[in-house]
């Protein structure tokens, strides 16, 4: 990576290969995971669906979503009348004459519904991941395990939804017993994200998350089907290309095509050792693991997005006005998102596209720098100038890639701030508001601070949510352990503290804690109510948007075919001063 005056340089290459499969840190041994249930959850026609809620009378009617010349996606009626997600408006006008079409380039009401859904799913359980807009992962192990024991077996002997391959279940097989747990909590998502949010779903469940997705959409839509282990294979094969594997992007099947592998049989049965020469060791193994349905990889609960950014796709743009105008759209809509996310961001970053030669369809440029100083406090005071600042160093970035004597022609133009925090003093994000929360409902009243409805005792499953943001938060912020701070468990607790909660923190948020109660101590400044604590709790934390399989989504089917869906999960650095 190159450093341009305190610019990164940075080219991608879009379409990635994920790291899907668990080879990071935190998986579980293969033995572990054969006894995992995880569960996929994927909402039927999404943004149609969205549409649908909004405006309930064309839900009868034949609804698709458009942005610039594609049917994103549509709903089942449509799809029973020819049309396909990511159709050419034209096309779809021609299968179905009759086609609503709403434009759905504003994604906010797509974003903020996917959110709520991951929220509510977190509700039911802890371990929930976002994938993209509108897929969920869930490790409901536990839940199962614990519903097993509660039970002495499963309360129900008949499976929720299909089996795949219509196969029957053995009773007297743990792992069979599981998935038929598995099978019942699935279908209670499923149920509460009908009831709570109008929204219907699919489901798959087996036991990784690489097996429930591929499951997932076996009948669609409103279904879910499980997984049996002795599927596997019979899923596998039925795949069809390589391609349906997530992991594989198409810069692998590329790779894979020229040494004759085309189907997931041809790759579990294609010499290792060939192969390894051939792309070397971890690549090799990762592939041929991920063609036999293994995956370790753990249930990693979102936390919020490490950035936000928006982007715009378009057939050409040329003129230094047409980026102006396209940037300053995207700013305004971060600085509203930015405006309700609380946090500010310390870096900005430039991605483009140019458009015309074919071998760099799949390539963006980027250029990212750290926000000066002066800007920084600028967020959230709806200060006017922000937006030309703003708009001044994208400019700067962008000559940095294009300069002003050369002509251009770009498909794509994406802003996003990253390297979020808190604002200095907030209370709102730190620790300290999220074990505040948790109080038990006599220190609460004793401190007078908290609403009515907050005087109740958490239930276990808040309880469980909240602590959970209290770790995410440490996650975020991590802080230096200090070898000379005192025992945690010996200190004097502020009278609004739950012992039990803080006892149950990890070693450095007690430390934390300790740290920031000491300095109020100090200043003698009395804890403040956080002031943001309903908009917080209405707004839990937000997932980053995993882009690992959401390459499909960049790829231009059609020249001007709409950008991904989501904040992407961009690491940004600090560079020096831009
Ligand atoms: P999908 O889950 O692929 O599609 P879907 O939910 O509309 O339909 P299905 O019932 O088959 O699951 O994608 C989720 C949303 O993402 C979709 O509603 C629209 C959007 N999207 C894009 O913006 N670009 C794309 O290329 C695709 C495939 C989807
Ligand atoms: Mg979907």
């Amino acid at each position: 990576m190159e450093r341009l005056e305190g610019m990164e340089e940075e080219e991608e290459e879009e379409e990635e290969e994920e790291s899907w499969e668990g080879e990071q840190e935190g998986g579980r041994s293969a033995e572990a995971s054969r006894s995992r249930v995880i569960v996929h959850l994927d909402l039927d026609c999404f943004y149609a669906q969205v549409e649908m809620i909004r405006r309930p009378e064309l839900r009868a009617k034949p609804l698709g979503v458009q942005q610039k010349s594609i049917v994103v996606t549509c709903n089942y009626v449509a799809r029973n009348l020819g049309v396909r997600k990511l159709m050419a408006v034209e096309e779809a006008k021609e299968k179905c004459p009759h086609l609503v079409l709403l434009n759905g380039e504003d994604l906010t009401p797509y974003r903020e519904t996917s959110y709520r859904v991951t929220e509510l799913l977190q509700e039911m359980c802890p371990l929930v991941e976002r994938l993209g807009f509108d897929e969920n992962f869930v490790d409901v192990t536990e839940l199962v395990e614990k519903r097993l024991e509660q039970h002495e077996g499963p309360e129900d002997l008949a499976v929720a939804g299909h089996v795949y391959g219509n196969r029957a279940l053995d009773l007297h097989d743990g792992t069979h017993l599981r998935l038929l747990v598995g099978s019942h909590l699935a279908s209670a998502f499923r149920s509460s994200l009908a009831t709570t949010l109008g929204l219907s779903s699919c489901a798959g469940v087996a036991s990784n998350k690489l097996l429930a997705k591929l499951v997932s959409g076996t009948f669609k839509p409103n279904q879910q089907t499980l997984l049996l282990p002795e599927s596997h294979q019979d899923l596998l094969r039925n795949l069809g290309g390589l391609q349906k594997i997530p992991g594989i992007g198409s810069k692998t099947f590329k790779r894979l095509e020229t040494l004759g592998i085309e189907t997931v049989w041809h790759l579990q049965s294609f010499p290792t050792a060939v192969l390894e020469k051939e792309l070397g060791l971890p690549l090799a193994r990762r592939l041929q693991r991920l063609s036999f349905g293994e995956d370790d990889s753990p249930v990693a609960p979102s936390g919020p997005p490490r950035s936000l950014s928006e982007e715009e796709a378009f057939k050409s743009c040329s003129s230094e006005a047409q980026v102006k105008e396209n940037l300053e759209k995207l700013l305004l809509n971060l600085l509203e998102r930015l405006h309700q996310d609380g946090r500010r961001p310390h870096t900005l970053r430039l991605a483009l596209r140019r458009g015309s030669s074919a071998s760099r369809r799949f390539h963006r440029e980027s250029r990212q720098c750290p926000l000066p100083p002066h800007l920084l406090h600028r967020f959230h005071k709806g200060d006017s100038n922000l937006l030309a600042s703003l708009l001044e160093l994208l400019l700067k970035l962008f000559r940095k890639m294009v300069p002003p004597e050369v002509p251009f022609r770009l498909n794509l133009l994406s802003v996003s701030f990253s390297n979020l925090k808190e604002p200095p003093g907030s209370t709102r994000g730190s620790i300290g508001f999220y074990l505040k929360e948790i109080s038990t409902p006599h220190q609460e009243a004793a401190g007078g601070h908290q609403e009515a409805s907050q005087l109740q005792a958490p239930s276990r499953s808040e309880a469980t949510k909240r602590k959970r943001l209290v770790e995410e938060e440490e996650a975020s912020c991590p802080t230096s352990r200090s070898s000379s701070s005192p025992e945690p468990s010996r200190i004097q607790l502020p009278p609004d503290v739950d012992p039990q909660t803080f006892s149950e923190l990890p070693r450095e948020v007690q430390e934390e804690l300790v740290a920031q109660w000491r300095s109020r101590e100090a200043t003698s400044k009395p804890l403040e109510k956080p002031k943001a604590t309903r908009r917080r709790r209405r707004n839990p934390p937000r997932a980053p948007e995993q882009l690992n399989t959401l390459w499909r989504y960049m790829e231009p089917r059609w020249e001007g075919t709409p950008g991904p869906p989501g904040d992407s999960e961009e690491v940004a650095e600090d560079l020096g001063t831009f």
